[in-house]
């Protein structure tokens, strides 16, 4: 039995005016709760801590860089790490990093349980567009404010097995789980912003945007027999909606527990590790049953060709 007790501290809407004070305040709140339970590990959203900015068009680079960290811990987070430690609790989240030689990237971290970062991701799946798009209902400007990560698909020896991160658009991609699962990934936490509608087709609403993110969450916990933890930033920021639907997913690919709101919820599970081990050594024993001789497009490809 390797227990790992989780608690996803699902954030509710960081409107614009809101301080990174503010915001990690609402943190500890929830980090406590999780601390009240006996988490060994408490989960954040992607971009914890400041409202999702990449729906605002900026041409001043000064205004956009506002909006990331140039330190980690830095003194406005250093509150929410001192109770960490304290609690000998893990802690992982998301934040705009900007690099001393001025890289930008959408990272999140992970600590041990003394508060030391041990692992740090930066999204490489970077969705939306580079520029102002009037035929958008709202604009999604990743590619604009972030460089695609650097770091690869790492994974660490954290919490008594493997741990992985990723970030929001990265669930959507197979690519993502399969490459940490062929590291032996047993636990992958991820934090999202995900608008509850889509900028492009009126037609896609809130229903669909949740059937999505617990088919690819569900699908990558089972297709590589590991637990997913997803942990939303939800509720309406400054009149832009994103979904709730923060989960943990066992191995098989079932959902063990579900936020019901979309505000600061904290939800929890005992993930014990092991489970994974079954999946891992049958059906998805990658050694005995992959074929990659029949895989190569997969990395000599980016888009399709035509046979
Ligand atoms: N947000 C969204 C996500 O991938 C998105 C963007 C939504 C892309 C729905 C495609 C479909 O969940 C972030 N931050 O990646």
């Amino acid at each position: 039995m390797r227990p790992v007790h989780i608690g996803a501290a699902q954030l509710g809407p960081i409107q614009k005016a809101e301080t990174r004070e503010e915001v990690v305040a609402r943190m500890i709140a929830l980090f406590d709760q999780a601390a009240e339970k006996g988490c060994d590990l408490v989960v954040f959203p992607e971009l914890a801590l400041t409202t999702f900015f990449p729906r605002w068009y900026m041409t001043d680079q000064a205004e956009v860089d506002t909006w990331f960290e140039t330190e980690m811990p830095n003194a406005a987070v250093q509150p929410l790490f001192d109770r960490a430690r304290e609690a000998n609790i893990a802690i992982s989240f998301g934040f705009a990093e900007l690099t001393p030689d001025g890289h930008h990237f959408n990272t999140s971290i992970l600590t041990d349980r003394t508060g030391e970062i041990v692992g740090k991701y930066r999204k490489v799946h970077l969705p939306g567009h580079d520029e102002f798009d009037p035929e958008r209902a709202f604009q999604h400007l990743e590619k604009r404010y972030f460089e695609p990560g650097d770091l690869g698909f790492q994974v660490w020896n954290a919490l008594g097995g493997v741990v992985g991160m990723c970030i929001c658009n990265d669930r959507r991609w197979p690519e993502t789980y399969r490459v940490m699962g062929l590291k032996g990934v047993e636990l992958v936490l991820l934090g999202y912003n995900t608008p509850s509608v889509n900028s492009q087709r009126s037609d896609e609403g809130p229903a669909d945007r949740l059937f999505h993110h617990r088919l690819v969450l569900q699908a990558g916990a089972y297709q590589n027999a590991t637990f997913v933890v997803a942990v939303a930033k939800a509720g309406v920021e400054d009149g832009h909606p994103l979904i709730g639907g923060s989960v943990i997913v066992d191995p098989n690919g079932h959902v063990i527990a579900e936020s019901q709101t979309e505000d600061d919820e904290l939800i929890t599970a005992v993930c014990d590790l092991d489970d994974t081990v079954f999946g891992k050594s049958t059906i998805f024993d990658f050694a005995r049953h992959r074929r990659i001789e029949h895989y190569g497009v997969i990395t000599t490809q980016t888009g399709v060709v035509r046979d």
